[in-house]
């Protein structure tokens, strides 16, 4: 039996049975503001939407697992803050977003999903028009969960580079604090570690300091202690979760600048995102992390993480129909 075992064997069975679903709505869902909702590949966006043509937007993704809504508010919340930044608007107001994400998982019969929402300037842009004036937009979707690290990597772990081709936005320049799609930066570290027979990029922030990577914080452990970065990243929620779980196993952690010669001294490196949890690597510039294999502060946060979706300060039920 296998550390990842408790979670993935009940995740397997109800995938098998989304698998078999005759439900339209099985393989994802997705509301862009008209009166019905459309299964995912039948969802369009208008050309003229800012959102597309000037990424003058933000979005956030919580997650549905095992039939539960882990850390909606928290997703809320960041997506308030984002917005405000960004002086849009939700044209659905909070309680009503959240209540059409229910109602979308809901209607899907997703046990497990990945939940995105997006709010873009709408079909004007500020150039022309004072940004009050202008009318945003909503997208929802949502669509079986999502693993940014595959089962089967996950139990020997990934392997990294720190990125040498690219580095991350400067924060004066698009506040990684706004969670955004202006993947750029991403995409060309996600090419690199292609390149360099590697799966994830992680980007320095130009002055030697590691940033995040293309979708997750990055998290390191040295001689018992958690190290993650401050500056020049998105405050994950996935991140707030596994710090609270180190919390509760009594392992201190730090906030901070984190030099990149601390990715190679790390005993342990560990990814952390909504879309796939914590994510175990083992291997970075070609080089094994620690003794090469998945270390047992990376196994008692994975397993404390996902225990976490059940636990009812965190998460709710969705009444499915
Ligand atoms: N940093 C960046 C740049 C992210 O995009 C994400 C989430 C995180 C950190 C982690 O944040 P949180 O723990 O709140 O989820 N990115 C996921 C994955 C995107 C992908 O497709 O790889 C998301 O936006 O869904």
């Amino acid at each position: 039996m296998s550390w990842t075992d408790h979670i993935f064997e009940g995740y397997r069975r109800r995938v098998a049975e989304l698998e078999i679903s005759e439900n339209p709505f099985a393989h994802g869902i997705a509301w862009t503001g008209g009166p019905d909702f459309v299964p995912i590949d039948q969802a369009k966006v208008p050309l003229l939407d800012q959102g597309f043509l000037k990424s003058d937007l933000t979005y956030d993704v919580p997650a549905v697992w095992d039939g539960r809504f882990f850390r909606l508010d928290d997703h809320l919340d960041r997506l308030e803050a984002s917005l405000a930044k960004l002086r849009l608007t939700n044209p659905l107001g909070r309680q009503g977003m959240r209540d059409k994400l229910v109602e979308m998982v809901a209607t899907s019969g997703i046990r497990d999903a990945y939940v995105m929402m997006i709010v873009t300037r709408g079909l004007r842009y500020i150039r022309q028009t004072p940004p009050e004036d202008c009318v945003n937009n909503c997208y929802l979707m949502v669509t079986p969960y999502l693993w940014v690290m595959d089962e089967a990597v996950q139990k020997t772990g990934g392997s990294a580079v720190i990125a040498r081709n690219v580095r991350r936005v400067p924060a004066g320049a698009i506040d990684p604090t706004v969670k955004n799609l202006q993947w750029g930066d991403f995409t060309r570290g996600i090419l690199e570690a292609r390149d360099r027979g590697a799966q994830y990029p992680i980007l320095t922030d130009g002055d030697a300091n590691l940033t995040e990577g293309s979708g997750f914080n990055v998290v390191l452990v040295k001689d018992g202690k958690l190290f993650t970065p401050k500056r020049g990243v998105l405050e994950g929620v996935t991140r707030k979760s596994v710090l609270a779980v180190a919390d509760k196993l009594g392992l201190p952690w730090v906030i901070d600048d984190i030099p990149v010669g601390m990715a190679y001294a790390a005993d342990e490196l560990l990814f952390v995102t909504t879309a796939g949890g914590v994510m175990p690597v083992t291997r970075l510039d070609g080089q094994p992390v620690g003794d090469g294999t998945v270390g047992p502060v990376t196994r008692a946060l994975w397993k404390g993480y996902w225990d976490a979706h059940y636990d009812p300060e965190h998460s709710f039920a969705i009444n499915y129909y």
